[in-house]
């Protein structure tokens, strides 16, 4: 067995194969192995022709199999599975040599394993991937965590088989140590739940309230997609919405039942928003909604709730509509965006990281999938004022907002008045306004606290904190 494979692939399912021939078909020798040999012999036999593979059956032979220092991706279920292949392969290693961790892992498990390895001189790179298979094979967006000298050699690969935004520059970036690759493809997946149940909530519009049908809802995604909407889920929503199921003729849309499931990336990014105390309203009811969309035998128990009674638009006024959709569906998506790129930083500086948000909008132009000329926007916001305290500051971001706003309001006013659920758009206004607010009924809050458990409060006009003598003459102590 010659030791020429420039880099190692393990875990041969969808993601590890293609990823194995994009790496083989950017010129560089890719060691290939699979705990079941068959999948590794199907891999070689069908697209062998694409470059230099090296087969390996057992671990000891995939390790032998590596240049040196030896760089070996890992690209089987996340979780257990991780741990034991890991288990497996770093007795064979030495120091010096890199495992890239391409699964959807927790940042949790990554920062553990990377603390373990690097005990024994072996740099984890906790690495996010994300564009599913498709990107995969023709180049995805990578988020590599791990330490800076793994990046140095790594980077260049990665960098060859990355996507490669309009401008050409390739999508990936060293997140940041240890566990930040994984926090940022989280956080990612966080903002793609997000942006999928605003165009949700945007199709439910048109088809309930402007009374539109799948395919003419599927003409007026196509338009916007030519906007500053312009995004992949934009365009694969009007494919999606176009399709006719073959069996019924019926509206594809019509036939698929309507229950989504959550896990994973999308759930874990709410459940770390509450540990590190960011508002992520957006995604939290994304992820609710799918929650719900889950729960048959509610949705069976409360289908006679009353509803209100409303006849769909008139033609002009359907078109006036629409048109208002669009600027709620921008103004929350600018929202779901300033709450992901949030809990980034406050990752980042929970965790030590220093994670440049510009980079991460940067590559997420291409190969992922919330891909979308949006985010070339928001990376010059941040390239402009790299301490900019949230994407609402930027002023373009303001003046869009301010142009939206009234137009936002009136679609959330329609989706009330016609009983059409529209968490994240109604999350996402309530953010926006909370945020403006001159004063928030937190007053109240910390008023009724003080009350009821003496927790005190601090004052407009005096520094300290304060308690009120609530069951006595209500006179103010000093806390
Ligand atoms: P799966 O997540 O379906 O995992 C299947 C692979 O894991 C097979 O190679 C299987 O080997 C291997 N495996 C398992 Br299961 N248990 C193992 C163990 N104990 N020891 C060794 N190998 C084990 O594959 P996938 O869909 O290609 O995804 C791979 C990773 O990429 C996952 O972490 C996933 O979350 C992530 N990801 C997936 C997508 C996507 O679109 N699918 C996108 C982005 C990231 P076997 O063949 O012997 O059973």
């Amino acid at each position: 067995m010659s030791t020429t494979a420039q880099i190692g692939v393990t875990g041969l399912a969808v993601m590890g194969r293609n990823l194995a021939r994009n790496f083989a078909r950017n010129g560089y020798t890719v060691a290939v192995h699979n705990r079941t040999a068959s999948r590794t012999h199907a891999l070689v036999e069908e697209f062998g022709g694409e470059g230099d593979f090296v087969t390996a059956e057992t671990a000891k032979e995939f390790v032998a199999a590596l240049e040196r220092p030896r760089r070996l991706v890992i690209m089987v279920k996340a979780g257990g599975p991780t741990d034991a292949v890991i288990e497996e392969f770093a007795p064979l290693l030495e120091p010096g040599d890199m495992i890239i961790d391409g699964g959807n892992a927790h940042f949790a498990d990554t920062r553990r394993r990377e603390r373990e390895l690097r005990e024994r001189g072996i740099h984890f790179v906790g690495t996010g991937i994300s564009g599913g298979e498709e990107g995969a094979l023709n180049g995805p967006s990578i988020m590599p965590g791990g330490s800076t000298e793994s990046y140095d050699s790594l980077g260049p690969m990665l960098e060859k088989i990355s996507a490669k935004a309009s401008d050409g520059a390739p999508c990936v970036t060293h997140v940041g140590p240890d566990g930040a690759g994984h926090f940022v493809k989280m956080v990612h997946n966080g903002i793609e739940y997000a942006d999928m149940q605003l165009i949700g909530e945007a199709y439910q519009l048109l088809r309930d309230v402007a009374g539109y049908s799948p395919a003419r809802i599927a003409e007026i995604f196509r338009t916007w997609n030519t906007g500053r909407l312009d995004s992949y889920l934009i365009e694969i929503t009007a494919e999606v919405l176009a399709h006719v199921d073959a069996a019924t003729g019926k509206p594809f849309v019509d036939v698929v039942q309507d229950r989504a499931e959550q896990k994973g990336t999308g759930r874990w990014t709410v459940q770390i928003a509450l540990d590190l105390g960011v508002p992520v309203s957006g995604i939290a009811e994304a992820v609710f909604a799918r929650s719900l969309s889950g729960h048959m035998a509610l949705r069976e128990a409360s289908r006679g709730l009353a509803g209100p009674q409303a006849a769909p638009l008139g033609e002009a006024e359907a078109a006036a509509f629409a048109d208002r959709v669009e600027q709620a569906l921008y103004a929350s998506k600018i929202v779901s965006y300033t709450q992901g790129f949030h809990e980034i930083a406050a990752g980042g500086e929970e965790y030590g990281w220093d994670i440049d948000p510009g980079a991460v909008a940067s590559i997420w132009r291409g190969g992922c999938i919330i891909r979308a000329a949006f985010l070339d926007r928001i990376r010059a916001a941040y390239d402009a004022r790299p301490e900019l305290p949230s994407l609402l500051a930027d002023e373009a971001f303001a003046r869009e907002i301010a142009a939206a706003q009234d137009d936002w309001r009136e679609v959330l006013a329609a989706a009330v008045r016609q009983g059409v659920p529209t968490p994240g758009f109604a999350a996402a206004l309530a953010y926006y306004d909370a945020l403006r607010a001159e004063r928030l009924p937190a007053a109240l809050t910390q008023g009724q606290r003080d009350y009821f458990g003496a927790h005190t409060y601090r004052r407009t006009d005096r520094e300290g904190s304060y308690h009120t003598l609530w069951g006595g003459d209500r006179s103010e102590v000093p806390a």
